[in-house]
């Protein structure tokens, strides 16, 4: 057998076993340092209370089957013998894309059914995807594979992302699913795999992080992506070094003659600057509001020099600091997706108001927001 069945007789006929367990793995906003990971660079994630959650029960056979409560389509299922092959397509890739990884590197899994749910607003640049893998990922572990270590995991998921979905993607996504714990923000160093977990804790200084989903749809597989990837690479070999991570005076970008490849370039350099000034700032226990301005800079970044920016996401940024925000950004590959704005506690209702106000006299759809707290990461919850 090879490819889909969906709803398969074959899965009908045994009756139900009880469920291995269930675990959950959450979406996540990037405080500062995006399109940073592919270039070795840093990044300052948080985990957001919005989770994927998977029930995992065994098989006695040798199918995997997997389904989604926020998909039609019921069970897809496929012999665990054949997920390479196997002519999978749209969202079940993802999770099987980890059910596969897992096998190809030598661990042995058994049949099995993943039943998913959840929370993280698809499409809003929240990292839905690496949700599902993720929430897939800890369940393998736990039940197949228990000595595997967080930065195997990551790898995992990771890999299953970029291979098996095809997906060019950096670490970012899996790593802040992972790898976050509840009320830090998590500062990685994509070169190094080298992390800390930095105190993250708005509400007890009087702030709220606003996350404000435009609710314009945003999509990685499109071929941009892989094209500022690919920019990225080639000003690093014209630089003559491995990764621009290695580059940190944006002086030594005047070597690129393409203005094009000189303006990617800098904003990998300016944007790992701006990572370390709010992780020093963060550390020191200076007040947060101080990092607003950082927070607009990476913004005009993304915008100006990285051009991943959207007409919606430019003024979602735009009229929440004029409402009162210390700063506010795209956060994510961009294209579509959500900010963050950095505001009082007390003001979050009329940001988030008067944003949707200034959509609706444009002519865009209604904008969704909620104030993001930092959560846990990936977990067993039953
Ligand atoms: C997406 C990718 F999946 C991440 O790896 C990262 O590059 C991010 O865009 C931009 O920082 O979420």
């Amino acid at each position: 057998m090879s490819g889909i069945e969906s709803d398969t007789a074959r899965g009908q006929q045994r009756g139900p076993e009880p469920a291995a367990g269930v675990w959950a793995a959450p979406g996540r906003v990037n405080i500062i340092g995006e399109h940073t990971d592919y270039n070795g660079g840093y990044m300052l994630p948080i985990a957001l209370p919005h989770t994927v959650s998977c029930v995992a029960t065994k098989r006695s056979d040798a199918i995997v089957r997997v389904r989604s409560r926020q998909q039609e389509q019921g069970w897809i299922a496929a012999p665990l013998m054949d997920l390479a092959d196997a002519e999978i397509t749209g969202w079940a890739r993802y999770p099987l894309g980890v059910v596969h990884e897992f096998q190809r590197r030598g661990h042995r899994v058994g049949g099995l059914d993943l039943a998913l749910d959840g929370t993280v607003p698809a499409g809003a640049g929240l990292s839905s995807s690496a949700a599902v893998e993720c929430c897939v990922a800890v369940a393998l572990r736990d039940m197949f594979a228990p000595w595997i270590g967080d930065a195997e995991l990551v790898d995992i998921a990771h890999t299953a992302e970029n291979e098996y979905v095809g997906v060019p993607s950096g670490i970012l996504d899996q790593s802040a699913s992972l790898r976050c714990t509840a009320g830090h923000a998590l500062f990685l160093d994509a070169a190094t795999g080298d992390s800390a977990q930095v105190p993250f804790d708005l509400a007890s200084t009087g702030l709220a992080l606003l996350v404000i989903d435009t609710n314009a749809p945003h999509q990685l597989v499109g071929g941009e992506y892989a094209q500022r990837r690919a920019q990225c690479e080639r000003a690093a070999a014209e630089l003559g070094v491995p990764l621009l991570r290695d580059i940190t005076d944006v002086a030594d970008l005047d070597r690129l003659t393409d203005p094009l490849l000189h303006r990617r370039a800098r904003h990998i350099v300016t944007e790992n600057a701006r990572v370390l000034e709010v992780v020093a700032a963060l550390c020191a226990g200076r007040d947060p509001r101080t990092i607003g301005p950082t927070l607009s800079s990476a913004h005009a970044s993304l915008r100006d020099d990285f051009e991943v920016s959207t007409a919606e996401l430019d003024t979602a940024v735009e009229i929440a600091c004029a409402a009162g925000a210390y700063g506010a950004r795209m956060v994510g590959g961009g294209f579509g997706g959500s900010i963050i704005a950095l505001v009082e506690a007390t003001s979050t209702d009329h940001i988030a108001a008067t944003v949707a106000d200034g959509f609706q006299r444009r002519g865009y759809a209604p904008p969704r927001s909620f104030v993001a707290t930092a959560a846990a990461g990936a977990r067993r919850i039953g």
